[in-house]
């Protein structure tokens, strides 16, 4: 079947290219294509796409690093947020460069399928606008939509335009929805290799996964729902980011994995020794863990592993110090242990530039004074740190604990729980211009 691929726009008041890629379309790529289907992408995040510099006169533009800035422009703010004093805009390629490239698909190639992926719930108004353009120019393909926003609100995402929703992340539920679509595939292990020939020539980052899911059950997080742990097995790994970054001239990878380091000795750190012997690092390639690693699982072995193998970001988990939220939240981290973790990565050589911490802001019932006590710790160690405002994410446990209690109505639109915009609105958390002067206060002092 000829099945076009689509990762659509994003619709928000702020993002940045921080290594994203579309992974879990790649995957899905990777298995289309050994069940002997042809293949187009569109990925409207591609900022080193050749059509996209043609349209715009400009050369792509990335930090050594690899991440960037998307082009965006501002779009009508959805009903539900008309009143929010911010900017709301869509991220990616201009609206008629995705339209001509449809067109243009349309007459020499015909796509039977389209398969649109989503990452975010939030994000949705972009997702239901791509499938009206899609719907618009190829009225007579099939589309499918999948990823976290039907899996995570699938009554929601069935109003989306879509002919289908996939509502499973895991391999044998999308096998099944897809066979049910008339999409025939194979038989065959659990894969988590992208498709990057999809790509046509150079990019300023590649993303792999070596795990999907999480043992850890953490009352905020939705992974547990969407994956179970699967670990991908290393040396294959190994082999694939070597290719796919000598053949895109590539020299960032990051690892989206939520558990890089479970079960470290029997993988990541294999995987790293064997990047390592194939000589990955030394012909000029970085690492980057932009999602947290846990501090609990951390070793010094594979501090100096990482060190060797040229690892540049590491994210740690910390989220907060109240013991009694640690504890609720899952208790996949001490303070003690986080300290330990620093102290190893310090001690193999890692700078400040390189380690950073996550500490999550207004989660129920968590209070200013723990953030900044937190941020004083970071200091303390000498790392950075990153304040990631909390969101309810639909289906875990605490969401639903919000909305027992009342505290969230059950039926609310996606783009209030936003965590940037769930502050103007939420009256049970801190406000707007709480975090706003908490941010200016960690920052100047
Ligand atoms: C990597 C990651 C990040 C990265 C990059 C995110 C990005 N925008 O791409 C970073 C670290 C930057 C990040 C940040 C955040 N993230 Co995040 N992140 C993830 C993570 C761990 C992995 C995503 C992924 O690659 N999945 C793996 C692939 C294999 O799965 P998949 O895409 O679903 O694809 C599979 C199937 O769905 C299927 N499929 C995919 N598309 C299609 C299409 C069709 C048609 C079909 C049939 C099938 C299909 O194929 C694949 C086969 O297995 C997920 C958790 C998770 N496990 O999904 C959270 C997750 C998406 N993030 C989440 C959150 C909350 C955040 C933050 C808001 C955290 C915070 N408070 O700051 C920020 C916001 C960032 C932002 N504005 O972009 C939530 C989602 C919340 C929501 N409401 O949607 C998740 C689910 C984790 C959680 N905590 O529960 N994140
Ligand atoms: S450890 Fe991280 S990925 Fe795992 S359940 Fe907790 S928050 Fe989610």
């Amino acid at each position: 079947m000829r099945i076009l691929l689509i990762n659509p726009w994003i619709a928000d008041v702020a993002a940045y290219d921080f290594w994203l890629k579309p992974v879990g379309l790649l995957i899905l790529g990777g298995y289309l294509s050994r069940s002997g289907h042809e293949l187009h992408l569109i990925d409207c995040l591609d900022r080193y796409d050749p059509q996209l510099a043609r349209a715009t006169g400009k050369l792509p533009r990335s930090k050594a690093n690899g991440t960037g800035k998307f082009l965006c422009r501002e779009i009508e703010k959805p009903r539900a947020i008309k009143w929010l004093p911010r900017r709301y805009k869509l991220y990616g390629w201009p609206e008629e460069l995705v339209a001509r490239r449809l067109r243009e698909l349309k007459e020499r190639w015909d796509p039977e399928i389209v398969m649109v992926t989503s990452a975010m719930t939030y994000w949705y108004p972009a997702v239901w606008k791509m499938i009206r353009l899609v719907k618009e120019t190829l009225p007579r393909a099939r589309v499918l939509l999948g990823g976290n926003y039907p899996v995570l609100l699938p009554d929601h995402a069935a109003l989306s335009g879509a002919d289908a929703i996939c509502i499973r992340s895991d391999w044998v539920g999308v096998r099944v929805f897809l066979e049910a679509q008339g999409v025939s595939t194979i038989e065959g292990p659990d894969s988590l290799i992208p498709l990057y020939d999809l790509y046509p020539g150079a990019m300023s980052h590649l993303v792999f996964l070596t795990s999907v899911g999480c043992p850890f059950h953490c009352s905020y997080c939705a992974t547990g729902l969407i994956h179970r742990f699967f670990q991908h097995p290393f040396e294959e790994l190994a082999v694939a980011i070597e290719a796919a970054c000598q053949s895109h001239k590539c020299q960032n990878v990051a690892f989206f994995d939520d558990a890089l380091l479970v079960d470290h000795t029997s993988h990541f750190d294999l995987l790293l020794k064997m990047l390592i012997q194939r000589g990955v690092p030394t012909s000029g390639i970085s690492f980057h863990l932009p999602n947290g690693i846990h501090a609990r699982l951390l070793t010094k072995e594979t501090a100096r592993l990482m060190r060797q193998a040229n690892v540049q970001t590491i994210k740690v988990g910390l989220e907060t110090l109240d013991l009694a939220l640690q504890a609720q939240t899952g208790s996949k981290v001490t303070t003690e242990e986080f300290v330990r973790s620093i102290e190893i990565l310090r001690s193999v050589g890692f700078s400040k530039t390189e380690v950073s911490a996550y500490l999550m802001v207004n989660l129920p019932s968590q209070s200013i004074e723990d953030v900044e006590a937190a941020v004083r710790l970071c200091e303390r160690l000498d790392i950075g740190f990153n304040l990631n405002e909390y969101t309810p994410i639909p289906r875990t446990a605490q969401y639903e604990d919000l909305v027992q209690s009342g505290k969230l109505p059950r039926e609310v639109d996606p783009v209030l729980l936003n965590n940037t915009i769930l502050p103007y609105w939420w009256p049970h958390g801190v406000s707007a211009d709480e975090i706003a002067a908490l941010k200016k206060r960690v920052r100047v002092g």
